[in-house]
């Protein structure tokens, strides 16, 4: 008799349950994610009050400082070096065809002219002014899009409770109303969405604030977490698409997208890998790809960290990705003078000079037909296969059997011949010379017989 009125109870709350919306994504966006993909390649930055204490963007979770101690901050954050048409043209010189840059990070001081509060940079800075407009409308002279990074998780907002694993010694109290921080973050992005011309996309951040762990265990395929929290994700969304049909939706999330996304990202990994621990929940969809990483190893400047990658890990990580399917966004975290520091300025301007000649190999590419090998990867364009060797000292490399017949080969930089064995085994490629030791990458163009490239 229970188990007979469980059922009835269960049928019962599927026939009255409302419909959910399911996302349909407009012909706009589908146009935006297809560019997306196509411009491969992006700037990343992390700006900020904490940019001050020289550590990172987390300083004020790894030192415990309280909301109000950390209010005095933006008091002396002052940068008047930052120039707008510097760092985008440096992006642009760089063969980036994006920029996202952090409206609020987790330490929930927003970068720009907030109406909702005036814990921004406008109301509480001796610089006054907004960053962020004067960025987006250089990126509008220089044709560059925009994106915003928007923080979920919110270490300064009293309404930002329960709270989640961060932020939890910023002595706020123990009582707020989360769906009062939604309402406040809804707003934010409206007017993120409203006054900056027409954004790329909004990235998300943060979520993973209410899960277990970081790749978010909890919660796995639903915005469900361990306080029971609803983000109300499909709100925020729609919110979003509604007011700018074309704007991306990512989000950080470290699980597999969810419904209303518009692209899948992964943090500190190529597609596929499982590295970091970010991205252990993650699966490859059919979304487009974007994979993130740092010139050193911080997001926000950090005075003491001198890891810095070299121009040829960094090519063959854009390479990489490509070469994954992937988009690639590359990260630099402002001094607080609003300056860019050298050293990242100098391996930017090295990898420009790389896309100027060799971009054609990445740019509108797509995967290639054969995946990722230890000696490199393949991306494709048309009836273009371009072989990236990164890491190989012989003359002669076989390719697994491809989808098509390869009528020629060449070098892809003085377009010299290169030899074809092809068979139904295989491809073996002879090149007149082994990849010289100081080329970043030895690219062969090879021209298929019918279009290789994924759609
Ligand atoms: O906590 C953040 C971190 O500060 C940074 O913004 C990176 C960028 O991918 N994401 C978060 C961690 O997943």
């Amino acid at each position: 008799m229970r188990i007979l009125l469980v059922f009835l109870l269960v049928s019962l709350s599927i026939v009255v349950a409302p419909a959910q919306s399911v996302y349909q994504p407009s012909a706009e966006n589908l146009a935006a994610r297809k560019a997306f993909q196509d411009d491969k390649f992006g700037l990343f930055i992390h700006w900020g009050v904490y940019s001050l204490l020289a550590d990172g963007e987390w300083i004020m979770n790894q030192r415990q400082i309280p909301a109000k101690d950390y209010e005095k901050l933006p008091t002396f954050f002052n940068p008047v070096d930052f120039n707008a048409k510097e760092w985008v043209s440096m992006a642009k010189n760089a063969g980036m065809k994006y920029i996202t840059i952090t409206s609020k990070h987790h330490d929930g001081f927003a970068m720009y002219d907030s109406k909702v509060s005036d814990y921004d940079i406008v109301d509480r800075t001796p610089y006054k002014k907004d960053v962020l407009k004067m960025l987006a409308d250089e990126c509008q002279a220089q044709g560059i899009k925009l994106f915003f990074y928007h923080s979920h998780l919110d270490w300064h907002h009293p309404d930002y409770y329960p709270r989640g694993r961060t932020g939890q010694k910023t002595g706020r109290p123990e009582s707020g109303d989360f769906e009062k921080y939604l309402t406040y973050m809804d707003t934010q992005l409206t007017e993120l969405l409203t006054n900056y011309g027409p954004i790329a996309g909004i990235w998300f951040d943060g979520w993973w604030d209410q899960s277990s762990d970081d790749a978010g265990h909890v919660g796995k395929t639903a915005p469900a977490n361990k306080n029971g929290i609803d983000w109300k994700l499909d709100r925020t969304y729609s919110l979003i698409h509604k007011l700018q049909p074309a704007a991306l939706i990512g989000n950080n999330h470290h699980v597999a997208p969810f419904p209303g996304e518009d692209f899948q990202m992964f943090e500190k990994d190529l597609p596929g890998s499982k590295s970091t621990g970010f991205n252990e929940a993650q699966t490859i969809g059919q979304l487009p790809l974007e994979t993130c990483e740092t010139m050193n190893g911080s997001w926000g400047f950090n005075i003491k960290d001198n890891r810095y990658k070299s121009t040829k890990d960094l090519v063959h990580y854009l390479v990489k990705a490509a070469g994954h399917n992937a988009n690639f966004l590359l990260n630099v975290g402002p001094m607080p003078n609003g300056k860019i520091q050298p050293e990242f300025v100098k391996s930017l301007a090295e990898i420009g000079q790389w896309m100027q000649k060799n971009g054609e190999t990445i740019y509108g590419t797509r995967g290639g037909p054969v995946e990722a090998r230890n000696w490199g990867v393949t991306t494709a364009k048309g009836n273009k296969v371009y072989v990236h060797i990164l890491d190989w000292a012989d003359r002669q490399l076989t390719l697994p059997a491809l989808p098509g017949k390869v009528s020629a080969a060449r070098l892809f930089a003085d377009k010299s011949p290169v030899k074809i064995t092809q068979s139904a085994e295989g491809v073996v490629l002879t090149m007149a010379a082994p990849p010289a030791a100081d080329m970043l990458d030895t690219i062969i163009e090879l021209d298929m017989a019918p279009a290789t490239a994924k759609k």
